[in-house]
């Protein structure tokens, strides 16, 4: 039950559904330590998606994620990276609606590649996640304000 960081992405047709989400992240019990709202190019969401680059869905990832801005969010509580995964449900809307209709893929996915959220699977990629958003060294820092009340 310890504590832990992880990334969240609202995709860009959740976006309009900020409000909604952060409510389900409050009431999961998860802080937000960290938020920036961003228009990624096709090169900076190339990189963040380095592990899916040889994927037949590539290409279309690449498509939806650059068309308009995403809001990056790092998110801490105990068991964070599980306990957002299970609050924005299975990869495919269409599972995660037959699983639960009130995670957030259910509710505001649309299929396979629109699917409203991102969550880091495990610590490493957390940290190479969050590390994108908000970088701890270089020019990007000056740009990013930091959030201080808190012990992360
Ligand atoms: O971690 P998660 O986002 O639930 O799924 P991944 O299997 O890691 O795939 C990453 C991302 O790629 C997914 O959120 C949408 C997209 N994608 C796709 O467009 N088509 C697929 N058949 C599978 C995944
Ligand atoms: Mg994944």
């Amino acid at each position: 039950d310890k504590k832990e960081k992880t990334l969240a992405m609202i995709k860009p047709d959740a976006v309009d559904k900020m409000g909604l989400i952060l409510d389900m992240i409050n009431q999961k019990g998860l802080l937000v330590t960290k938020a920036k709202m961003v228009l990624l190019s096709r090169a900076e969401a190339a990189q963040f998606y380095i592990e899916h680059q040889s994927k037949p869905f590539f290409n279309g990832l690449l498509d939806y994620v650059t068309a308009g801005p995403v809001v990056a969010m790092e998110l801490m509580g105990s068991n964070a990276i599980q306990a957002w995964r299970d609050l924005i449900g299975p990869t495919n809307p269409s599972d995660a609606r037959s699983q639960n209709a009130q995670s957030l893929r259910a509710k505001y996915g649309t299929d396979n590649t629109r699917n409203a959220a991102h969550g880091s699977d495990s610590k490493e990629s957390a940290m190479r996640e969050a590390e994108f958003f908000f970088p701890s060294t270089g020019p990007a820092r000056a740009n990013t304000a930091q959030f201080t009340n808190c012990t992360c």
